[in-house]
């Protein structure tokens, strides 16, 4: 079998897994795989073969059109197709040439394992009798994603990435397969239905669930990441009982505890049930080292903490509890004040944002302290959040904000200067999401200022922590915007006005 062979019948079984987009990412190993996606995304033959000249094949794919968006760095592709998945929960396939192309999908791959995330990860490859030889552009890709992706297209759970390495030999867009694959089989794809969709997120594999004793009592109740149609469930369970739903939740609004996460140490109760994904709140680490027993609804197979039994959401029991966070309204009342009295300050001008948008906005949130401080300081309205929380990186948010964005819908990114920095590349994309819909709001605080709050960091040298730690620097994004001609708006706190808030925040607490 051809290389364009193989390569049709993989991108055959992919899309008859229920792929029908394809992130690109162009080199010449992968060239035969481009060319398919070329024809398929035309509807005719690209390429010609064996001297005959190019005829239109129109292929009966009509349930779904194929479709490409072409970029230049595979660590953008990635996590933008993560973006995609998490948009319409379809798998979406990147496509990379051979070499440190692949590796560039780890991270993308990592947050999709955590988050249960189908995206499926193509690389094209050497021959295997390259493998270990040192020659140009080939390196170990088979096992390179070890725990985090799946490799056999066949057996594949879609509760993870799966990773199809496949091999083409010279010459790349007519030659002879020498070897069809190391992983993939193109005999025995797994036959999907066109229009199968996935449903995120997706139910952990069995066996992996612990199976103990309720938390009864007084327990709190902490609402993380919940898919859509969880919500309504989940509200109707914790009508009686105090909870803390994080925007992850889509249920704040609903949030019975409002002053803030500090609220929970102030609170009365005797164990605590968490439901969706693993909480953000700082409280879920202190947690770790306090001795009150914890009880996990989720479908997602992590309990985010060493101890507690994990259950499907589907199990949760209605809730009836009497814990108490006495103050709650006049700590919340307090802490409005403060943000009107400083309106220069990170918190305040986060409240404005969140005030200025409308409700149903979506509203991407950055790692980490944006999605920290917009559950502090966002006024409560329905809007609907992303984030990514898997492994809580702070790389690929803005790639992931864009695979994510609704062209239907107001779409804002809200992240701090250093993520911004980190995936600057990311906008690449944007002429081929053919809308507008897209702001980007850049927390421009000089630097990672989330570790200023670290308390383990205070007894540092506070220049050194600044230029080692913090990355403080005078950087400016006009020029950026300019560049990719893309809506960016940067808010520039005063520090003094932030330090000014936070001080007083936490005399609330004394
Ligand atoms: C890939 C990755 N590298 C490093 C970190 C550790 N980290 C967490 S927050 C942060 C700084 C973020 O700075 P910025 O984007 O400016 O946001 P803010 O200071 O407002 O939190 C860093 C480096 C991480 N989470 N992910």
């Amino acid at each position: 079998m051809g290389n364009l062979d193989v390569a049709r019948r993989l991108i055959d079984d992919v899309r008859a897994a229920g792929a029908h987009e394809f992130c690109v990412c162009a080199g010449s190993r992968n060239s035969p795989l481009l060319a398919v996606l070329g024809e398929q995304s035309l509807g005719h033959a690209v390429t010609q073969s064996r001297g005959e000249s190019t005829t239109a094949t129109p292929r009966d794919r009509a349930t779904e059109q194929l479709r490409l968006y072409s970029f230049v760095d595979e660590r953008s592709a990635a996590f933008f197709a993560l973006g995609r998945v998490k948009l319409h929960g379809h798998p979406v396939a990147v496509v990379t040439t051979s070499g440190t192309a692949v590796a560039e999908m780890l991270p993308a791959a990592i947050e999709a394992y955590y988050s249960g995330i189908p995206l499926i990860l193509i690389s094209a490859d050497r021959p295997a009798r390259f493998r270990g030889t040192g020659a140009p552009q080939s390196i170990e890709q088979l096992g390179l994603f070890g725990v985090y992706a799946e490799t056999s297209l066949d057996a594949w759970t879609r509760t993870k990435p799966l990773h199809l390495n496949v091999e083409f030999d010279e010459p790349l867009l007519d030659g002879p397969l020498i070897r069809p694959s190391g992983t993939f089989s193109p005999q025995a794809g797994r036959r999907a239905t066109n229009d199968e969709r996935v449903e995120l997120p997706l139910a952990p594999p069995g066996g992996e669930r612990v199976a103990e004793g309720r938390v009864r009592g007084r327990p709190l109740v902490i609402i993380g990441g919940l898919a859509a149609k969880h919500r309504p469930l989940v509200l109707e369970r914790v009508r009686h009982a105090a909870f803390y739903a994080e925007p992850l939740s889509g249920l704040r609004e609903h949030s019975t505890i409002t002053a803030g996460e500090r609220m929970i140490a102030r609170g009365d109760f005797d164990g605590v049930i968490r439901i969706g994904n693993v909480p953000t709140l700082r409280y879920w680490r202190d947690l770790e080292s306090l001795d009150l027993p914890v009880e996990h609804y989720s479908d997602l197979p992590f309990t985010g903490l060493t101890r507690g039994a994990l259950h499907p959401i589907e199990a949760l029991p209605a809730i009836h509890s009497d814990a108490s966070f006495p103050g709650d309204a006049g700590l919340r009342a307090r802490f409005e004040q403060i943000l009107d009295d400083e309106p220069r300050s990170e918190l305040a001008m986060i409240r404005s944002l969140s005030r200025e948008l409308a409700p149903h906005t979506r509203v991407y949130l950055g790692n980490s302290l944006p999605i920290r401080e917009w559950d502090l300081a966002a006024e409560r309205k329905p809007f609907e959040y992303e984030a990514n929380r898997g492994a809580n990186g702070i790389d690929g948010q803005l790639s992931t904000f864009f695979g994510w964005c609704d062209p239907n819908r107001d779409n804002v990114c809200v992240i701090g200067d250093l993520t911004a920095i980190y995936d600057l590349g990311a906008p690449w994309i944007v002429p081929q999401l053919g809308h507008k819909r897209v702001r980007i709001v850049v927390i421009n605080n000089g630097g990672g200022r989330i570790f200023g709050r670290v308390a383990s960091l205070q007894s540092l040298d506070g220049s050194l922590r600044e230029r080692i730690i913090e990355n403080a620097h005078d950087v400016r994004f006009d020029h950026w915007a300019a560049m990719w001609n893309i809506d960016v708006t940067e808010l520039r706190p005063d520090a003094g006005a932030s330090q000014r808030v936070w001080e007083r925040y936490d005399e609330l607490w004394i």
